[in-house]
């Protein structure tokens, strides 16, 4: 009995050691958790000091970059636009203007603004016809060229739609210039349409055809009015390809 009696005694004290190493294990394991723990928050505050500066710089970064990226298409319309103005002089340059002083005719005179005045080189004079149907003018260059652009400067001091129209504020708006056919041809046989232009003009403006539809060698250029109208205009310029 006596031996039944100690082996119980020793049976409590291997579990009270155990009790106690668990206690202690799991008193260890709190504490390193705690350390743990303690850790990512030294951590988490590290990178919470780095990320955010550097957040703030990705902002001003992204904002310089759109400021250049504007900069920088600013500056590409404006190449465009002079590479556009290059490329337009360069083609100039390969043209000559060969209706200057060349014979000229019109579907009829109105008073001495013969139709030579077109061609004068002088933008103060203009030729000039009567109140036609489908009224015109016609220059002869002569020989045949290689037309690639034709220029119509409307003359500088009329004429409206209504000249007599006393309650029109001007009667020298230069709308007259209107419904106008450009043709071109090797002969009056053959003319095609270089340009349409429809307005109305106004007084003294630069009116520019390009006839890079119909790049076929022509003779004549004749400027036609669709309808009952005046036809005046103060130059014609003829451009071609400089052979
Ligand atoms: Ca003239």
């Amino acid at each position: 009995m006596c031996f039944v009696k100690d082996m119980n005694y020793i049976s409590v004290f291997i579990n009270a050691i155990v009790v106690a190493l668990m206690a202690i294990y799991v008193y260890q394991n709190e504490k390193r958790m705690e350390e743990i723990a303690a850790k990512h928050n030294q951590i988490g505050n590290i990178i919470i000091s780095v990320l955010g500066p550097k957040s703030l710089s990705l902002e001003r970064m992204e904002s310089k970059l759109n400021e250049t990226s504007a900069i920088l298409n600013r500056h590409n319309g404006i190449l465009q636009d002079i590479l556009e103005v290059v490329q337009r002089d360069q083609n100039i340059a390969q043209l000559r203007e060969i209706a200057y002083g060349k014979q000229t005719r019109q579907s009829s005179d109105y008073g001495k603004a013969y139709a030579s005045a077109s061609v004068d080189g002088n933008l103060d004079t203009a030729s000039h016809t009567e109140l036609d149907e489908s009224p015109y003018l016609e220059v002869d260059l002569g020989n045949e060229f290689q037309i690639k652009r034709i220029d119509i400067f409307n003359r500088k001091d009329c004429c409206d739609v209504k000249p007599n129209c006393i309650l029109c504020l001007s009667n020298i708006a230069g709308d007259r210039l209107h419904d106008l056919d450009i043709t071109i041809g090797p002969s009056h046989n053959q003319m095609y349409l270089c340009a349409h232009y429809k307005g109305p003009s106004r007084i003294g403006e630069h009116l520019v055809f390009e006839c890079n539809q119909n790049t076929k060698y022509a003779r004549y250029v004749r400027l036609t009015i669709k309808g009952r109208e005046y036809l005046s205009v103060a130059e014609v310029k003829v451009y071609a390809l400089d052979d």
